[in-house]
């Protein structure tokens, strides 16, 4: 039998849904590579990289379909074709229609509240002003900011909901919503101070460090990058 092709995955590190698909690849076994596109040096706005995917955003994914190669935007989009690979384990994103609802609902939780307050709260602190990009005004990054600490507490009220499972569809096992909004709440960790600042309860805590925990050495080695952000920002006297 012909040997499976790699996927390529479009990213950059620093990107939490870029980060998502290079753990979850690196972790359920899938054959893939990695070509790095900076943001910060505007390499995912060449024409090329539009011909991927027109609205100049990270991450994408080359596929195959038999002999064809396709590419596809949107991590949750593609998370959910990689998990159609026959070696990633079900729990990722189980069958069972009354599960796999609740991921997608925890899917778009994600989406519509969790990465609307952190992503640009995140950008806005640290990441923007690092790489001289302009940044909202700050009434705008305060209103992210409150959005970003709601997060938390979305958080809390979605695991307190899931019952007697550990993770956020009420599995025993992580799901790719987890996996998804561990990677955005993982993004304030390149700034300084958030943690005063977003005050996480212990359950989040905890349901943090399990996602992590079934996921090293990748998330670790994948999510380096933030370190050295947070490194940079500390330097530059930059926090939350
Ligand atoms: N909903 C998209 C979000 C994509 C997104 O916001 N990507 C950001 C990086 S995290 C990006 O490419 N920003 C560069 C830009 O918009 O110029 C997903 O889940 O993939």
């Amino acid at each position: 039998m012909a040997a499976r092709r790699p996927v390529t995955i479009y990213a950059d590190l620093v990107s939490q849904p870029s980060r998502a698909l290079v753990v979850f690849c690196r972790a359920a076994g899938i054959p893939h590579e990695v070509k790095i596109t900076r943001i910060a040096r505007g390499e995912h706005r060449t024409p090329e990289f539009r011909k991927l995917n027109p609205l100049a955003q990270l991450p994408v994914a080359q596929l195959w379909d038999g002999e064809e190669q396709w590419a596809l935007a949107e991590s949750h989009a593609i998370l959910k074709q990689l998990c159609l690979h026959p070696e990633v384990p079900e729990h990722w994103y189980p069958e069972s229609p009354r599960v796999r609802g609740a991921v997608d609902a925890a899917l778009d939780v994600h989406h519509t509240r969790i990465r609307r307050g952190c992503a640009v709260w995140a950008f806005a602190k640290v990441m923007g002003p690092l790489g001289k990009l302009p940044v909202p005004p700050k009434e705008v990054v305060d209103w992210h900011g409150g959005m970003a600490r709601r997060a938390f507490k979305d958080m809390e009220l979605m695991l307190e909901a899931a019952g007697e499972g550990r993770f956020v569809a009420g599995t025993a096992e992580p799901t790719i919503a987890d996996l998804s909004i561990a990677c955005e709440l993982q993004q304030l960790e390149a700034v300084p101070g958030a943690d005063d600042e977003m005050r996480p309860t212990p359950r989040v805590l905890q349901w943090m460090s399990d996602v992590k925990g079934g996921l090293q050495p990748h998330w670790d080695e994948v999510g380096s990058v933030l370190t050295k952000v947070r490194a940079a920002a500390e330097a530059q006297g930059l926090r939350a």
